[in-house]
Protein backbone atom coordinates (compact mmCIF):
# COMPACT_ATOMS: atom_id res chain seq x y z
CA UNK A 1 0.00 0.00 0.00
CA UNK A 2 1.43 3.57 -0.62
CA UNK A 3 2.22 5.35 2.30
CA UNK A 4 0.44 8.52 2.84
CA UNK A 5 3.42 10.66 3.45
CA UNK A 6 6.90 11.11 1.69
CA UNK A 7 9.54 13.26 3.46
CA UNK A 8 12.34 15.02 2.19
CA UNK A 9 15.38 15.56 4.24
CA UNK A 10 18.50 15.03 4.65
CA UNK A 11 20.32 12.31 7.25
CA UNK A 12 22.05 15.39 9.58
CA UNK A 13 19.09 17.31 9.57
CA UNK A 14 17.46 18.40 12.96
CA UNK A 15 14.27 19.46 11.80
CA UNK A 16 13.96 16.35 9.30
CA UNK A 17 14.71 14.42 12.34
CA UNK A 18 11.69 16.41 14.12
CA UNK A 19 8.99 15.26 11.25
CA UNK A 20 10.37 11.73 11.12
CA UNK A 21 10.31 10.97 14.96
CA UNK A 22 6.52 12.88 14.55
CA UNK A 23 5.42 10.42 11.90
CA UNK A 24 7.07 7.24 13.55
CA UNK A 25 5.35 8.67 17.30
CA UNK A 26 2.01 8.40 14.90
CA UNK A 27 2.64 5.17 13.35
CA UNK A 28 2.46 7.02 9.99
CA UNK A 29 4.74 5.10 7.73
CA UNK A 30 6.89 7.36 4.93
CA UNK A 31 8.44 7.10 2.00
CA UNK A 32 11.92 9.05 2.35
CA UNK A 33 13.38 10.93 0.20
CA UNK A 34 17.71 12.12 -0.01
CA UNK A 35 17.80 15.53 -0.72
CA UNK A 36 21.39 15.75 -1.35
CA UNK A 37 22.43 18.58 0.17
CA UNK A 38 25.91 18.31 -0.35
CA UNK A 39 25.21 18.14 -4.18
CA UNK A 40 22.84 21.80 -3.57
CA UNK A 41 19.96 19.75 -4.00
CA UNK A 42 18.13 22.01 -1.80
CA UNK A 43 18.36 24.86 -4.05
CA UNK A 44 18.04 23.50 -7.36
CA UNK A 45 14.22 24.23 -8.95
CA UNK A 46 12.89 20.68 -8.38
CA UNK A 47 13.30 21.03 -4.68
CA UNK A 48 12.68 25.04 -5.39
CA UNK A 49 9.58 24.38 -6.75
CA UNK A 50 7.92 22.94 -3.57
CA UNK A 51 10.30 24.33 -1.15
CA UNK A 52 10.30 27.85 -1.20
CA UNK A 53 12.98 28.46 1.37
CA UNK A 54 15.51 26.53 -0.41
CA UNK A 55 15.43 24.25 2.86
CA UNK A 56 14.43 20.56 3.92
CA UNK A 57 12.70 19.43 5.55
CA UNK A 58 9.06 19.03 2.84
CA UNK A 59 6.60 17.09 2.96
CA UNK A 60 4.32 15.88 1.08
CA UNK A 61 0.71 14.41 2.11
CA UNK A 62 -0.77 12.23 -0.55
CA UNK A 63 -3.85 12.33 0.47
CA UNK A 64 -4.79 15.93 -0.53
CA UNK A 65 -1.75 16.46 -2.32
CA UNK A 66 0.04 19.10 0.23
CA UNK A 67 3.55 20.05 -0.06
CA UNK A 68 4.47 21.57 3.71
CA UNK A 69 8.08 22.95 4.70
CA UNK A 70 8.85 24.78 8.27
CA UNK A 71 9.29 21.85 10.86
CA UNK A 72 6.89 23.36 13.26
CA UNK A 73 3.96 24.41 10.91
CA UNK A 74 4.19 20.63 9.79
CA UNK A 75 4.21 19.21 13.35
CA UNK A 76 1.22 21.14 13.90
CA UNK A 77 -0.51 20.26 10.64
CA UNK A 78 0.15 16.42 11.61
CA UNK A 79 -1.04 16.93 14.96
CA UNK A 80 -4.14 18.79 13.25
CA UNK A 81 -4.52 15.72 11.16
CA UNK A 82 -4.24 12.98 12.92
CA UNK A 83 -5.56 14.26 16.11
CA UNK A 84 -2.66 13.39 17.78
CA UNK A 85 -0.19 15.23 20.75
CA UNK A 86 -1.76 18.75 19.77
CA UNK A 87 -2.74 19.01 23.42
CA UNK A 88 -6.03 18.15 24.98
CA UNK A 89 -7.38 21.77 24.97
CA UNK A 90 -7.33 25.11 23.79
CA UNK A 91 -4.91 26.14 26.80
CA UNK A 92 -3.13 23.39 26.07
CA UNK A 93 -2.84 24.35 21.90
CA UNK A 94 -2.12 27.57 22.76
CA UNK A 95 1.18 26.88 25.41
CA UNK A 96 2.28 24.19 22.69
CA UNK A 97 2.70 26.77 20.10
CA UNK A 98 4.46 29.14 22.58
CA UNK A 99 6.80 26.56 22.77
CA UNK A 100 7.17 25.70 19.41
CA UNK A 101 8.24 29.22 18.88
CA UNK A 102 10.22 29.55 21.04
CA UNK A 103 12.56 26.76 20.56
CA UNK A 104 13.43 27.51 17.55
CA UNK A 105 14.14 31.13 18.45
CA UNK A 106 16.01 30.56 22.01
CA UNK A 107 16.97 26.72 21.51
CA UNK A 108 17.19 24.70 18.25
CA UNK A 109 18.93 27.92 16.43
CA UNK A 110 21.69 28.43 18.62
CA UNK A 111 22.60 25.00 19.68
CA UNK A 112 22.37 23.57 15.95
CA UNK A 113 24.82 26.18 15.19
CA UNK A 114 26.82 24.94 17.75
CA UNK A 115 26.51 21.83 16.69
CA UNK A 116 27.27 22.41 12.93
CA UNK A 117 30.70 24.43 14.11
CA UNK A 118 31.51 21.81 16.41
CA UNK A 119 30.93 18.82 13.48
CA UNK A 120 33.34 21.06 10.98
CA UNK A 121 30.25 21.25 8.83
CA UNK A 122 30.54 25.26 9.02
CA UNK A 123 33.34 27.34 10.06
CA UNK A 124 33.22 30.46 12.23
CA UNK A 125 35.65 32.77 14.44
CA UNK A 126 35.58 31.41 17.88
CA UNK A 127 33.90 34.49 19.43
CA UNK A 128 30.82 33.39 17.10
CA UNK A 129 31.27 29.74 18.15
CA UNK A 130 30.80 30.87 21.72
CA UNK A 131 27.71 33.01 21.36
CA UNK A 132 25.76 30.13 19.97
CA UNK A 133 27.09 27.38 22.79
CA UNK A 134 26.31 29.60 25.68
CA UNK A 135 22.89 31.04 23.84
CA UNK A 136 22.51 27.21 23.95
CA UNK A 137 23.28 26.54 27.24
CA UNK A 138 20.55 29.65 28.12
CA UNK A 139 17.79 28.31 26.46
CA UNK A 140 18.48 24.75 27.92
CA UNK A 141 18.40 26.76 31.54
CA UNK A 142 14.78 27.61 30.85
CA UNK A 143 13.59 24.63 29.85
CA UNK A 144 15.92 22.65 32.53
CA UNK A 145 13.48 25.13 35.24
CA UNK A 146 10.31 24.15 33.49
CA UNK A 147 10.79 20.83 33.34
CA UNK A 148 10.89 20.66 37.26
CA UNK A 149 8.46 18.59 38.40
CA UNK A 150 6.74 17.88 35.17
CA UNK A 151 6.77 14.73 32.93
CA UNK A 152 5.98 16.41 29.16
CA UNK A 153 6.28 20.54 28.46
CA UNK A 154 2.61 20.96 28.57
CA UNK A 155 -0.49 19.33 30.36
CA UNK A 156 0.09 15.68 31.50
CA UNK A 157 0.92 13.85 28.34
CA UNK A 158 3.19 14.14 25.09
CA UNK A 159 2.50 16.62 22.44
CA UNK A 160 4.42 17.97 19.80
CA UNK A 161 6.24 20.69 21.73
CA UNK A 162 7.91 17.64 23.31
CA UNK A 163 8.96 16.18 20.45
CA UNK A 164 9.81 19.33 18.73
CA UNK A 165 12.54 20.30 21.48
CA UNK A 166 13.60 16.38 21.44
CA UNK A 167 14.91 16.94 18.22
CA UNK A 168 16.97 19.49 19.31
CA UNK A 169 18.25 18.19 22.75
CA UNK A 170 19.19 15.23 21.10
CA UNK A 171 21.76 16.72 19.45
CA UNK A 172 23.24 18.39 22.55
CA UNK A 173 26.57 16.19 22.95
CA UNK A 174 27.09 16.45 19.15
CA UNK A 175 27.23 20.30 20.17
CA UNK A 176 29.78 19.71 23.02
CA UNK A 177 27.31 20.18 25.39
CA UNK A 178 27.03 17.15 28.18
CA UNK A 179 23.15 17.04 29.11
CA UNK A 180 24.35 15.15 32.35
CA UNK A 181 24.90 18.94 33.69
CA UNK A 182 20.97 19.30 33.22
CA UNK A 183 18.98 16.42 34.96
CA UNK A 184 15.57 17.22 33.70
CA UNK A 185 16.26 17.81 30.46
CA UNK A 186 18.52 14.41 30.45
CA UNK A 187 15.23 12.30 32.52
CA UNK A 188 12.87 14.35 29.86
CA UNK A 189 14.67 12.42 26.80
CA UNK A 190 14.72 9.45 28.47
CA UNK A 191 11.03 9.28 28.46
CA UNK A 192 10.66 9.94 24.84
CA UNK A 193 13.17 7.52 24.02
CA UNK A 194 10.84 5.25 26.05
CA UNK A 195 7.78 6.05 23.84
CA UNK A 196 6.35 3.12 21.39
CA UNK A 197 7.64 4.16 17.80
CA UNK A 198 10.73 6.60 18.99
CA UNK A 199 13.67 5.73 16.88
CA UNK A 200 16.90 7.26 16.58
CA UNK A 201 17.93 9.52 13.99
CA UNK A 202 20.18 7.17 12.15
CA UNK A 203 17.14 4.91 12.44
CA UNK A 204 15.01 6.98 10.41
CA UNK A 205 17.11 9.26 8.30
CA UNK A 206 19.38 7.13 5.91
CA UNK A 207 22.00 8.79 3.69
CA UNK A 208 19.43 7.41 0.63
CA UNK A 209 15.84 7.64 -0.43
CA UNK A 210 13.72 4.22 1.31
CA UNK A 211 10.61 3.54 0.46
CA UNK A 212 8.27 2.77 3.37
CA UNK A 213 8.23 -0.44 5.38
N1 LIG B 1 13.02 26.65 10.34
C1 LIG B 1 13.29 25.58 9.41
C2 LIG B 1 14.79 25.35 9.40
C3 LIG B 1 15.18 24.31 8.39
C4 LIG B 1 16.69 24.28 8.18
O1 LIG B 1 17.44 25.10 8.72
N2 LIG B 1 17.12 23.30 7.40
C5 LIG B 1 18.51 23.26 7.05
C6 LIG B 1 19.02 21.82 7.15
S1 LIG B 1 19.04 21.30 8.84
C7 LIG B 1 18.66 23.70 5.61
O2 LIG B 1 17.88 23.30 4.77
N3 LIG B 1 19.67 24.52 5.36
C8 LIG B 1 19.95 25.03 4.06
C9 LIG B 1 19.64 26.49 3.96
O3 LIG B 1 19.08 27.07 4.90
O4 LIG B 1 19.96 27.07 2.92
C10 LIG B 1 12.55 24.30 9.83
O5 LIG B 1 12.35 24.13 11.03
O6 LIG B 1 12.16 23.51 8.97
Amino acid sequence: MTARFELHGFAYSGPTYKVALTLSLMSESFDYVHVNMMAGEHKQPPHLSRQRYGQVPLLLDRNNGRYLCQSAAILEYLADMTGKFGGASLDERLQVREWLYWDFDRLAAPLYKARVIKLGFRKAPPEVADDCFQAAKAGLGVLETHLAGRQWLVGEGMTIADIDVYGVVAFAGEAGIDLADYPQILAFTQRVEALPGFKARADLLPMESRAAA
